[in-house]
């Protein structure tokens, strides 16, 4: 018998990706450097479905039927590129690697363009939900060809998390397109969490509320249009108790937040495509903030706002506003980056499919994103989800409340740098003027970098330094 597909990189997430494929009666493939891994699988796992385990590279490609499936579950970077050189040689054409790491999308694109010149299909597959997803069922973001998803896709469809019966897997598109999807996944991601932070911080500074009584907020909030993996998560981290002091858990957490760099990668590649995306740029510098202890420590004594806490009974209601509106705006962001990088690669992605297929085994997964499948259902061009009927709705329901939120933090001196950046982001949108015109005044100024004019085509100077006449550039 030979195996429908086969996995190497054995660590948490291929071991349980490759028990996923077992479990769904897939014969899987079973190959990891250190051979051990291999054993331990097959031993601990093995009534759970078929494993061909194998001790070489050549043993796993040899018990793969045609065209060869193989993922590569290593860590992402040069051993990547390590396992791509060692199985490519051993592969036939019309065989494929599906990469399922977190590699960065340029790297994808490089071994894609490298190993279609081999006849070989190269698969950027974004995977999210951790450990528990890989082993549950994932979201899973494939990038490639169309052929290769022919052969692959029904059995990634296959082991993905469903919602409504629908997997969330689909074809991205083209070479880095999976990954790159991926990577503005984890940048919501990153802003959703900071939103969430946020909302805490000020609940329990602003409102003076204790973090079990916060849990409870949260635990109302996932009843309604916030509902979502994290908020849930949120809510029974701040009901844990630490068993050793039996204070608060997240008061005994050292309050430095760590990351491993899609984030960042997220914020890097918008400024490369000149998209807005401060919402993620705020939460990987709030996390870069909270780790410079000599910084913070140096600025403890500097002084705060001299008014104490202000805020009512209805300030959680207010948050819960701000956070939905600037979550929407989070979405808006990634969903714009998203949008222009499929048009600078040329990858035609399916926005509102993207939503589909992140609705369910992924961290940021929620009810809300059927909203935005919505929408995007309902303009598939919309410059921006703000302005898609429910969302321009629901900001404007809660605008009021979210300017009450952002200037209740900034009296009080807590740092809320997530929701003001989507209110900022919000009201540049909706100006009617931008203080843009002066910018474009001072660089005509001082470095003659000329400007257009709202009333006639052209491109213009002043002569700042003589008369002060406007001439054609
Ligand atoms: P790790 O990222 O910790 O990688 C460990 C695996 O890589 C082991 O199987 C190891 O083999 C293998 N490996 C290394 Br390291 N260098 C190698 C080389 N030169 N040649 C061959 N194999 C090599 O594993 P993971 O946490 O399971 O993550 C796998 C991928 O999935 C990563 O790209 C990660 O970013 C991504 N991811 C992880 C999560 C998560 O929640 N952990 C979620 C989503 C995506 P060995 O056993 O012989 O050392």
């Amino acid at each position: 018998e030979k195996a429908r597909i086969g996995v190497t990189g054995l660590a948490v997430m291929g071991r349980n990706l490759a028990r996923n494929l077992a479990r769904h009666g897939h014969p899987v493939a079973v190959h990891n450097r250190t051979s051990a891994r291999t054993k331990a699988l097959v031993e601990q796992f093995g009534d759970e479905g078929t494993f061909l385990p194998a001790d070489t590279p050549e043993e796993f490609v040899a018990s793969l039927e045609r065209p060869r499936r193989l993922v590569v579950m290593v860590k992402a970077g040069a051993p990547t590129d390590a396992v791509i050189e060692e199985f490519a040689p051993l592969l036939e054409p019309g065989d494929m690697i599906v990469d399922g790491g977190n590699a960065h999308f340029a790297d994808t694109r490089r071994r894609e363009a490298a190993l279609r010149e081999r006849g070989l299909h190269f698969v950027g597959a974004g995977i999210s939900g951790g450990e528990e997803g890989a082993l549950h069922g994932p979201s899973i973001m494939p990038g490639g060809s169309a052929e290769s998803y022919e052969a692959l896709g029904p059995l990634l469809e296959d082991i993905s998390a469903k919602v409504d019966g629908d997997p969330c897997c689909a074809h991205v598109g083209p070479d880095g397109a999976g990954h790159f999807v991926k990577m503005v996944h984890n940048g919501i991601e990153y802003s959703d969490m900071q939103l969430i932070a946020e909302s805490y911080d000020l609940l329990r500074h602003a409102a003076g509320l204790a973090p079990a009584e916060i849990a409870e907020v949260f635990r109302t909030w996932n009843t309604g249009r916030l509902e979502s993996y994290l908020i849930e998560i949120t809510a029974e981290v701040l009901a844990h108790t630490d068993a050793a002091t039996g204070k608060p858990f997240v008061d005994v957490v050292l309050d430095q937040a760590e990351q491993k760099g899609t984030g960042r990668w997220t914020v890097q590649t918008a400024l490369d495509l000149g998209v807005p995306v401060g919402g993620i740029a705020e939460a990987v510098f709030a996390r870069s903030v909270s780790g410079h202890a000599v910084l913070r420590e140096a600025s403890r004594h500097l002084p705060g706002p001299t008014r104490a806490k202000v805020a009512g009974s209805s300030f959680a209601d207010a948050v819960e506003k701000a956070l939905y509106a600037s979550k929407i705006v989070a979405y808006a962001q990634g969903f714009h980056e998203i949008q222009a990088g499929s048009a600078e690669y040329g990858w035609n992605i399916d926005a509102g499919s993207m939503a589909a297929i992140w609705r369910g085994g992924c961290i940021i997964r929620a009810g809300f994103l059927d909203r935005i499948r919505a929408a995007y259902a309902a303009d598939p061009h919309t410059p921006t989800l703000l302005t898609d009927a429910h969302f321009a709705e629901a900001v404007g329901d809660a605008q009021d409340a979210w300017r009450e939120v952002v200037a209740t933090a900034a009296r009080i001196g807590v740092p809320a740098p997530g929701l003001s950046t989507a209110l900022a982001y919000y009201d540049s949108l909706r100006a009617d003027r931008l203080p843009a015109a002066l910018t474009q005044g001072q660089r005509d100024y001082f470095g003659a970098h000329t400007y257009r004019r709202t009333d006639r085509e052209g491109t213009f100077h002043t002569l700042w330094g003589g008369d002060r006449t406007e001439v054609d550039a």
